[in-house]
């Protein structure tokens, strides 16, 4: 038997206290995002719960890994800090040499990990099936990702929509704009034309590109799917009915020059005013058309 001495200097606490301290009062700093003016510091770093069947799903799939890891991370380094203090040559621990095999070690620390991948596997399982049912939809909406913006097209409807980055952050980000950024809404993250849908909808995406492969992602939709050239990727959302409001998202996938500047944003109205602007839409549409032809 020996006795344990913790002898550890005192300044190494000091330092791992201090980082922890600056971490702490450093995450203010990262509350910057407009659109969730009550959220802040913490709350930014994790995953949005969204407004969707599918976000709410990843969601929760995300936070059981999160908290499966804290708890094996806190067991195996708390087992590995406590050896490393405790049985440490200086105070006088001696290696057991003899100890290269235990069988029953070995069985319980392959069967333990088996178990829990399992038990993440089940819910992980549930939510592929989920994002990858598309079927009924009650609303089918054609994405093309092109350089640098995206193409809507209400399947069936005659309307169809260009959505491109809006003028004032288009303005600030040209090289000596003279604009600061901050003085601009929702700077890079707005569109002059916003993809309008209606809530409590199962609308179904067909997700293409006509250039270089883009990424159609909204976190708060749950969604990212890739915009392949000749290819046809599908997705689906349903945001809740009690959810309307606007949602925002980017190019997910290194594009070009301009990849930075081709946002996302969803407007999702009700069941009525979205047949209402629909229809709007499909008049205005019909009269660009008769002027083209006649003129
Ligand atoms: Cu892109």
């Amino acid at each position: 038997m020996y006795r344990a001495r913790l002898g550890i200097r005192p300044g190494i606490w000091l330092g791992i206290a201090a980082l922890l301290a600056a971490a702490w009062t450093a995450s203010p700093a990262m509350a910057l995002d407009a659109d969730n003016p009550g959220s802040s510091g913490w709350r930014l770093l994790n995953l949005p719960v969204g407004v969707t069947s599918i976000s709410r799903d990843v969601y929760r799939i995300h936070m059981i890994g999160l908290w499966v890891c804290v708890a094996i991370g806190i067991l195996v380094f708390g087992v590995m800090i406590w050896s490393i203090v405790f049985h440490r040559q200086s105070s006088g621990a001696v290696a057991d040499v003899t100890l290269v095999h235990n069988t029953k070690v070995e069985i319980i620390w392959t069967t333990i990990p088996v178990l829990i991948l399992i038990g993440m596997a089940i819910p992980a399982a549930h939510g592929l099936v989920l994002i990858s049912d598309d079927s009924h939809s009650q609303l089918d909406i054609k994405v093309t990702g092109f350089q640098w913006g995206w193409h809507y097209e209400y399947v069936g409807t005659g309307v169809s929509l260009v959505s491109k980055l809006d003028a004032k952050s288009m303005a600030a980000s040209e090289l000596d704009s003279g604009i600061s950024p901050y003085s601009v809404p929702h700077y890079l993250r707005n569109v002059d034309h916003p993809l309008v849908v209606p809530v409590g909808t199962k609308i179904r995406l067909l997700i293409g590109a006509v250039d270089v492969i883009h990424s159609w992602w909204v976190p708060d939709f749950g969604i990212k799917k890739d915009a392949i050239p000749g290819y046809i990727n599908q997705s689906w959302f349903e945001v809740d009915a009690d959810k309307p409001g606007v949602y925002r998202g980017q190019c997910a996938e290194l594009c070009g020059r301009g990849h930075g500047y081709m946002p996302i944003v969803v407007d999702a109205v009700s069941k009525a005013d979205f047949q209402a602007w629909l229809k709007r839409e499909a008049a205005a549409e019909k009269a660009a058309t008769a002027r083209a032809s006649s003129s």
